[in-house]
């Protein structure tokens, strides 16, 4: 079990234990435009934290909005926001105004930090949310962050938390409805670490992480900045990662550990150049469902053990995942120690193994609904049910089978749309793929698959047929998508998730 002492800021154990242990020294933050070290974080933190708490009148508890893409000042906004023991809440950069409004109003914010070049949003939101009285830019304009900070001392003493103070709150993305608030406290910060990194992902000092998913999700703030953090290694700090700049980046800047999506991977392969991604060691993938067809198509083309995982902004980060030596491809894993899953009927019973049901997790970091009423909804005893369809085999390990919504039941059998995607992409025109269900008269719903093809391919009806009859051969023959569209690009979310929701209204139209 993981324990931690009554009183504990994370800030302190990630960026201040290492320039007091000597090693500040150390490479911390990388960025196309700066590289910081542990110490020249730490001053820039304190800085910032100063200017909190004199200037702007931040006090214990008090929620900060941040604002922007995956830089080091966004890391250091972060971690001034915990030292001075305040909580983040931090936006994705391409949030509209209304979908910024909705977390300030919720989380009842008054204060922002935003890069300036989202200035534009952020000023919009302001109009629609009362609640926030002050945005602070940095990057430009008057009266920014950094003329502030230049005024300040570079050292700050770190607000003495307990370690389950509250110490940031994440929103979800909203795939499925609007999106839900969850606390999160100091020692989840800590706890993630050691119990996801420290066990499955096993980092070391010397690595340089690197990665797409913003650090506003809590995916890409424990892969890129808590998890190297917790071991003084570096991170590698992209604005915007699309698979072609990532897999640059993996190269240019010869990174050992990767996260992120697995449309991302499987995008990566096709791009491939010998060499590319020769210093990797780790590769996690996570946010999404991983097809087997792409863990395959990676270790094929790389030699490399993709780690799957499924988390969720509730749990603040990972909680099923293997370690290489015991990944079963295909699987996603078993719980990561210090975590339980199950997978329960619809009357909220324990399945037995070899049994579809949704899947529940109880874990150390969390479920905390900002929300009273979702809280009562969706957590009983600790257990969070997650929305996922999962079977668990004899010998522990999950298995995904859909988002409970994405199973689709026509003529009477249950069919999981992602397990038809999985067939569908074991076929070479296929790059990209969404299945649903379409409502039909005669069977409730058909499957119906928009495939986006590789260059090089043309939909055609002669195509549509040899795609259904590859599905017939590779699953059970009914779960074939009676329906085909070739489409040019399938919707996907900030964060890269296919957009099944939209997917469902379009084949519902
Ligand atoms: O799997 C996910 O979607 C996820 C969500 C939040 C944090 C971490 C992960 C992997």
């Amino acid at each position: 079990e993981l324990q931690y002492p009554e009183r504990l800021n994370c800030a302190v154990e990630l960026l201040d234990k290492w320039v007091d242990e000597g090693k500040g020294d150390r490479t911390c933050l990388i960025s196309p435009t700066e590289t910081l070290t542990y110490a020249e974080l730490q001053a820039r933190v304190n800085r910032i934290a100063n200017v909190l708490t004199r200037r702007l009148g931040m006090v214990p508890g008090g929620r900060v909005l941040l604002r922007s893409a995956n830089t080091p000042m966004m890391v250091a906004a972060y971690f001034a926001v915990l030292k001075a023991g305040g909580v983040v809440v931090a936006t994705m950069p391409l949030l509209r105004a209304k979908e910024l409004a909705y977390p300030i109003q919720k989380a009842k914010i008054d204060l922002a930090l935003c890069d300036v070049r989202l200035a534009e949003e952020m000023e919009k939101a302001k109009t629609q949310a009362p609640e926030l009285q002050r945005i602070v830019y940095w990057g430009g304009g008057d009266d920014t962050l950094e003329a502030m900070m230049a005024d300040e001392p570079d050292t700050f003493e770190a607000c003495d938390t307990a370690s389950d103070d509250v110490c940031l709150i994440g929103f979800t993305s909203g795939t499925t409805g609007v999106p839900k608030g969850t606390m999160h406290f100091h020692r989840d910060m800590m706890a993630i670490c050691d119990a996801y990194a420290m066990n499955v992902l096993r980092p070391i000092e010397s690595d340089r992480f690197i990665g797409s998913p913003p650090l506003a999700f809590t995916f890409g703030l424990g892969g890129l900045v808590l998890f190297p953090m917790r071991v003084g290694a570096s991170t590698v700090l992209l604005e915007a990662a699309p698979p072609d700049k990532l897999l640059a980046a993996i190269r240019e800047f010869k990174a050992t550990v990767s996260f992120t999506a697995p449309t991302a991977y499987r995008a990566m392969v096709d791009m491939l150049q010998p060499g590319d991604v020769d210093s990797l060691r780790k590769c996690v993938s996570a946010g999404e469902a991983l097809p087997k067809a792409t863990w395959d198509a990676w270790h094929e083309a790389t030699g490399m053990t993709l780690l799957d995982g499924i988390g969720a902004t509730e749990l603040l980060h990972i909680f099923i995942g293997s370690p290489e030596e015991e990944v079963r491809p295909g699987a996603t894993g078993k719980p990561v120690p210090g975590y339980e899953a199950k997978v329960i009927g619809d009357d909220g019973n324990t399945l037995p193994a070899g049994q579809i049901g949704r899947l529940a997790v109880r874990g150390p970091t969390g479920c905390r609904y900002i929300a009273d009423e979702r809280q009562t909804d969706y957590v009983v005893d600790g257990w969070n049910v997650t929305g996922d369809t999962y079977l668990m085999d004899e010998d522990g390990y999950f298995w995904y089978q859909a988002r409970s919504d994405d199973m689709i039941v026509s003529s009477g059998y249950n069919i999981a749309g992602p397990e038809v995607e999985g067939a569908l992409l074991t076929h070479p025109a296929v790059a990209f793929c969404g299945v649903v269900g379409s409502p039909d008269r005669e069977r409730g719903q058909i499957v119906k698959a928009y495939i986006q093809l590789k260059d090089g391919y043309t939909g055609s009806p002669e195509l549509a047929v040899e795609l259904q009859t590859h599905v017939k051969n590779e699953v059970a023959p009914y779960k074939y998508p009676r329906a085909i569209a070739f489409v040019d690009a399938l919707p996907r979310t900030e964060t890269g998730k296919l957009k099944r929701v939209t997917l469902r209204e379009i084949a519902r139209a």
